[in-house]
């Protein structure tokens, strides 16, 4: 019996770089029945590791994929994670970026992906694959490693690596990128380093690998056994509270939460990647942790259960682990990523935040009085009255505060302002915040409002607010905001330095260098911000009282340009939460007052309640 011929496939001859584009064009995710491009833009600087391998592929394939030029690489990245905080996970952008200097500017970036849990493609170009030329331009040479280029360093701190060194490695290289990037539980930055020689090189590729693909982000279900065990910890609380993390917002699990609050009458607290997924009302405690409020600490510190969702449990939300004061304390942690929901001993939910808050919602019985709710609110709500003397950054933040509404976001990422911003920010119903302090990565806040406005389109306010420092690292994004026309209202609180930092230090051991803005004669440096703006191609606006500020930010609402507001502050004060925050502390000085106050400190730490949870 004759066989019959082999079918013949079909392929078609392209570039590793126009396979690259043809093939991000046509990935799609899905939630919840809802189908999105997987990843809609592509940023990109590009330099002689890229500009022809991708360049020409981009002009040649990238009708689908707009490109998006930054200007500088890690800002690209920053602005890529405000789009995938925006689009709760679903979508993603990717970044490209020259050899040598060009991927190396892209590791910060990187490590904020990973660290906050938000997918970002990185395509940094990469040394000759052939070896042709011998030592290329930009490369490092690694006398011990023939094969070790500067991309390397993204190894750690990506949740996928792969470097291309043959087009056909393509094929299984994407799609193992995209399923970690779309994973909710494993996502963060992923890699993918592309020799410049390879980039160009021609491949016959099947026909069906540029075939419309559809992603499913599933919803993974709690498992019986491990319900069972939180239902019985839950019947068990006397006094429980709930941690609400950026899991929750990411897998659109506000309305459970609710419902779920509702039905058991469990008060919560959010840290600062989940600011804004609570429901204003008595059970929102508000920011939990050192840049919390005192009525979260008060109800955390007395509760026997604490029920974790969608948070990692890093220092600032837990107090340095001093937080957790009753002594039979017990963790409940829903997590979708398996290592967070073991964290500090708790017992495990391994499962989608909004399925397993459905599942663990009761059906019936009424929701257990808490008087010490109530007492912990009312007490917050004196402490936290005071109104500001005059304009100090708390002004800023209640001026700007008043001005949004819904659908508006908030950005923040270092310096006072996240924590403030967790502490004192009321997002109002619709709204939404993106404090990005699991990093606190200074020169985020710009770059990621613009990641946010494109996801957005263009009604609501972006309000990025920055401190001068921060603001200092990363101006020129302002000329991509004009450039792409991405509006935001960036809000500058000028106090001539890296106050945070100054005052911690001070705080701390009474001594603080390298922390202000002053010349050598110890004058302070005047940066006319608004100067800076407008040379950028923005409206600039100074201000130096809160009804300026209410005005600007109006104008600011109706114009079409990027606003940058800047406030140069008197210093004041925001209520303190009490959380305790561990510190390095200097256990000796030849100065006797700095060791009276390093010795404070370490006395601080002792008297803190810290312990292992284990
Ligand atoms: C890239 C980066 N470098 C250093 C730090 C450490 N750091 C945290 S806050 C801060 C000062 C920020 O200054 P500014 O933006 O003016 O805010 P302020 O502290 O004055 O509120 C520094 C240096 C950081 N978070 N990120
Ligand atoms: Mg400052």
């Amino acid at each position: 019996m004759m066989l019959p011929p082999p079918a013949r496939r079909e392929t078609v001859r392209l570039t590793t770089g126009q396979a690259l584009v043809r093939w991000l064009s046509v990935q799609h995710a899905e939630r919840d029945g809802v189908r999105r491009r997987a990843v809609p833009a592509l940023w990109g600087i590009f330099g002689h590791g890229n500009v022809l391998g991708l360049g020409q592929a981009i002009a040649q394939e990238g009708h689908e994929l707009p490109l998006l030029q930054p200007k500088h690489e890690q800002a690209m990245v920053h602005a890529a994670l405000g789009f995938a905080k925006a689009a709760r996970r679903t979508q993603l952008h990717a970044c490209t970026a020259s050899i040598g200097p060009g991927a190396t500017n892209l590791l910060t970036g990187a490590a904020t992906a990973t660290v906050n849990r938000l997918p970002v493609l990185l395509l940094p170009a990469d040394t000759f694959a052939s070896r042709r030329s011998g030592v290329v331009l930009q490369q490092l040479q690694d006398p011990a490693a023939g094969d070790v280029t500067v991309n390397d360093a993204f190894r750690v701190l990506s949740r996928f690596f792969d470097r291309v060194a043959r087009p056909e490695q393509l094929l299984t290289a994407l799609p193992a990128a995209l399923r970690v990037l779309l994973d909710p539980a494993e996502t963060g930055a992923v890699t993918v380093a592309l020799h410049q020689d390879v980039l160009g090189e021609a491949f016959d590729w099947p026909a069906e690998f540029f075939a419309e693909r559809t992603w499913t982000i599933a919803r993974r279900p709690p498992a019986q056994e491990e319900l069972v065990r939180a239902r019985e910890l839950l019947a068990a609380a006397h006094r429980p509270v709930l941690i609400a993390g950026g899991g929750v917002r990411y897998s659109g699990a506000e309305a459970a939460l609710e419902a779920f609050q509702h039905a058991t009458g469990i008060p919560a607290a959010e840290t600062s990647a989940g600011k804004g997924v609570l429901a204003p009302g008595l059970l929102n405690l508000g920011g939990v942790g050192v840049n919390g409020t005192a009525a979260a600490r008060r109800i955390v510190e007395q509760a026997d259960l604490v029920l974790c969702v969608g948070t990692r449990l890093t220092d600032f939300t837990t107090g340095s682990l001093s937080l957790f004061q009753h002594p039979h304390v017990q963790l409940l942690s829903i997590n979708v990523a398996p290592a967070d929901a073991h964290l500090l001993g708790a017992a495990p939910l391994v499962a989608d935040a909004r399925l397993a808050l459905e599942a663990l919602r009761p059906s019936n019985g009424a929701p257990a009085d808490r008087p010490d709710v109530i007492a912990a609110q009312a007490e917050w709500r004196v402490d936290a009255a005071g109104r500001p003397a005059g304009f100090d950054r708390r002004a800023v933040y209640d001026t700007v505060n008043a001005a949004a509404r819904s659908g508006d976001w908030v950005v923040a990422a270092a310096g006072w302002t996240p924590g403030d911003v967790l502490k004192l920010w009321e997002v109002p119903p619709g709204g939404h915040a993106h404090l990005e302090f699991g990093f606190s990565c200074m020169g985020h806040e710009l770059p990621a409002g613009l990641g946010i406005r494109l996801h957005e389109g263009p009604d609501p306010e972006v309000f990025v607010i920055v401190g001068d420092g921060s603001l200092l690292m990363a101006p020129a994004e302002l000329l991509t905001a004009v450039q792409v026309d991405l509006k935001v209202t960036v809000i500058v609180i000028d106090n001539a330095g890296y106050g945070s930092i100054d005052a911690l230090a001070r705080d701390a051991v009474g001594v603080s260098v390298g922390n202000r803005f002053v010349d050598g004669e110890g004058r302070e440096l005047w940066v006319d911000v608004a100067q800076l703006a407008t040379a950028l191609g923005c409206e600039g606006v100074h201000v130096e009282d809160a009804a300026a500020l209410a005005r600007a930010l109006e104008a600011a609402r109706t114009g079409t340009r990027t606003t940058v507001i800047h406030c140069p502050v008197a210093d004041g004060d925001i209520p303190p939460s009490g959380t305790f925050w561990d510190l390095g502390v200097p256990e000796t000085a030849t100065d006797a007052a700095v060791r009276a106050r390093g010795a404070a400190a370490l006395e601080r730490r002792r008297a803190s309640g810290q312990r292992p949870l284990v």
